[in-house]
């Protein structure tokens, strides 16, 4: 057999239920698709994301630090962190009137969703009152709302769901064998219990991972199978590469291959084919040609405006062009 017919059927035999929605993925299955030659990857992802999706659109988010800094927890990758020395000046939870601006400005800029984060282990209860006034000052604009507070409460998780907040963002952020290397101050388990109170509030869940924090294939391949087997898949699925910052445990890791990265986005969209997946941060490092592959492999949503949470992104003006030029554009709600 020549390699490229080999290659075609080792892909349709992982092809037979394409686009099914599985949660019985197992690290077999998942590490097999990120052997495959990457035009088989690609045509399998495109196959899937064209079975639920209009390949033409990407749902667009903004991003505010809404308390920044100043973190207990020991996260490698953050700039956030109080066992990293970044320079990050800490600062306490801001304003509500502060943070519907921040709103209102973003969606003049074209986002549809408006995602607030802090920079804590878990929210104080007094801390929640003021977050849910901003959760219901962003609904009243007429936008999606997210939040990333770190770990939740069942009863947490219900408040927030009572002001009306539409998406929850806690990530796995990589395998668990990988974990232990990254995170010390939390569990894996701790994060599956928060996520598993946020689905039983009825909020939709935003899960994903890191990839370039000097994780091997393998574990790209348990943080992909650990989401995929979750009982429900995220509505929402981040896939970050690592954006370095200086005074971080992770600056200087070694740069993940681009096509893994594209690799591991196209995983995910056949692993979790109705989810939407994020090309979430590290696009300021990356060309334009490679945030279009990663469209192309499936991705579906991007953050806009010139900064995540500490960490420069593309312009708006940037993104703009990006998807003039692609024929791309923005999901209405
Ligand atoms: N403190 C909360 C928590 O950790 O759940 C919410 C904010 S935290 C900054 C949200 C997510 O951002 C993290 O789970 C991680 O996946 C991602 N993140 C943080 N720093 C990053 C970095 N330098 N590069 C890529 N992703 C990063
Ligand atoms: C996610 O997975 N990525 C976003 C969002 N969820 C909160 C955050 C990326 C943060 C990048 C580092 C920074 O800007 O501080
Ligand atoms: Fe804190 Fe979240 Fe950063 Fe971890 S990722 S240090 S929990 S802000």
């Amino acid at each position: 057999m020549s390699t490229a017919t080999e290659a075609r059927s080792q892909s349709s035999s992982l092809f037979h239920d394409v686009g099914a929605v599985r949660h019985d993925w197992t690290r077999e299955e998942v590490r097999a698709l990120f052997a495959l030659p990457f035009p088989e990857l690609m045509f399998q992802a495109q196959t899937v994301h064209r079975m639920t999706f209009d390949p033409r659109e990407v749902q667009v988010s903004t991003l505010l630090s809404i308390k920044t800094g100043g973190c207990p927890e020991d996260c490698g990758y953050c700039p956030q962190s109080s066992h990293h020395n970044t320079g990050l000046a800490a600062s306490k939870l801001m304003e509500v009137e502060k943070v519907l601006t921040e709103a209102r400005a973003a969606k003049a800029g074209g986002a549809t969703r408006f995602c607030m984060g802090a920079a804590w282990r878990s929210p104080k209860d007094r801390d929640l009152d003021v977050v849910c006034a901003m959760v219901e000052g962003v609904k009243a604009l007429g936008m999606e709302s997210c939040a990333t507070l770190g770990m939740l409460t069942a009863d947490q998780a219900q408040r927030l769901k009572g002001a009306g907040l539409d998406y929850y963002n806690h990530n796995l952020d990589t395998s668990p064998e990988f974990y232990g290397e990254i995170i010390t101050t939390r569990t894996y388990a701790d994060r599956l219990d928060t996520l598993a109170h946020v689905r039983e509030a009825g909020i939709n869940v935003c899960c994903g991972g890191i990839v370039g924090m000097g994780e091997g294939a393998e574990d790209r391949a348990g943080m992909i199978t650990a989401l995929a087997t979750l009982p429900e898949h995220p509505e929402s699925v981040p896939i970050n590469l690592l954006v370095q910052v200086e005074g971080t445990a992770l600056k200087n890791t070694k740069k993940l291959d681009p096509f893994d990265f594209v690799r591991t986005i196209a995983v995910a969209r056949i692993t979790m084919p109705r989810s939407m997946v994020r090309l979430s941060a590290g696009r300021e490092e990356m060309s334009d040609e490679m945030q279009a592959m990663c469209f192309l492999a499936g991705a579906n949503s991007i953050f806009v405006g010139g900064k995540l949470l500490t960490t420069p992104n593309p312009s708006e003006d940037h993104d703009r062009m990006l998807f003039d030029r692609l024929g791309m554009v923005a999901m209405p709600v």
